[in-house]
């Protein structure tokens, strides 16, 4: 896959669900120029949480994250385009959202570490091994723009 073509993973977690920032994050996306290619809305197993999370596994906000991941519905997503793994870190800003700089999602929508609206992958090899966790072929488009025929 081309440069061009980096994916990263994005989830909405149940905070961003139930504040109704979902439309709000994904403009954000779209204006950067990012091509959504995944999308659906998921209510996740313990065991995809488990997986997802199984870096922190043995730290103390460990059972606080799965069961708040697994609590409600979450946007998952893949993103397509140039640098598009780092720059979504861009995008969402620092963990704690009280250090995040404002511009960025959680640096301007969000106040608590543990309810920081946004997950995103934080390396190319992250985001494979995500996007392959959350999504099952046939569930990524793989798309092309058509020219400004459509807009007047
Ligand atoms: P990021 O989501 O910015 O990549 P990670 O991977 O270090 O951050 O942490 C994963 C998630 O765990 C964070 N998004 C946050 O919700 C939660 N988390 C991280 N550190 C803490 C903490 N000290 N207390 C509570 N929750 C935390």
């Amino acid at each position: 896959m081309s440069a061009q073509q980096e994916r990263t993973f994005i989830a909405l977690k149940p905070d961003a669900v139930q504040r109704n920032l979902v439309g709000e994050v994904i403009r954000r996306f779209e204006a950067k120029g990012f091509k959504l290619v995944g999308l659906k809305l998921v209510k996740p197993s313990v065991e995809t949480a488990e997986e997802h999370y199984a870096e922190h596994k043995g730290k103390g906000f460990y059972k606080g994250l799965v069961d708040f991941i697994t609590s409600g519905p979450v946007v998952a997503m893949v993103w397509q385009g140039k640098g598009v793994v780092a720059s979504a870190r861009k995008l969402i800003g620092a963990t704690n959202p009280l250090t995040s700089e404002p511009g960025t999602i959680r640096g301007d929508l969000a106040v608590d570490v543990g309810r920081n609206v946004i997950h995103g992958s934080d390396s190319t090899d992250s985001a494979q091994r995500e996007i392959s966790l959350w999504f099952k072929e046939g569930e990524i488009a793989d798309w092309t723009p058509v020219s400004n025929a459509w807009v007047y």
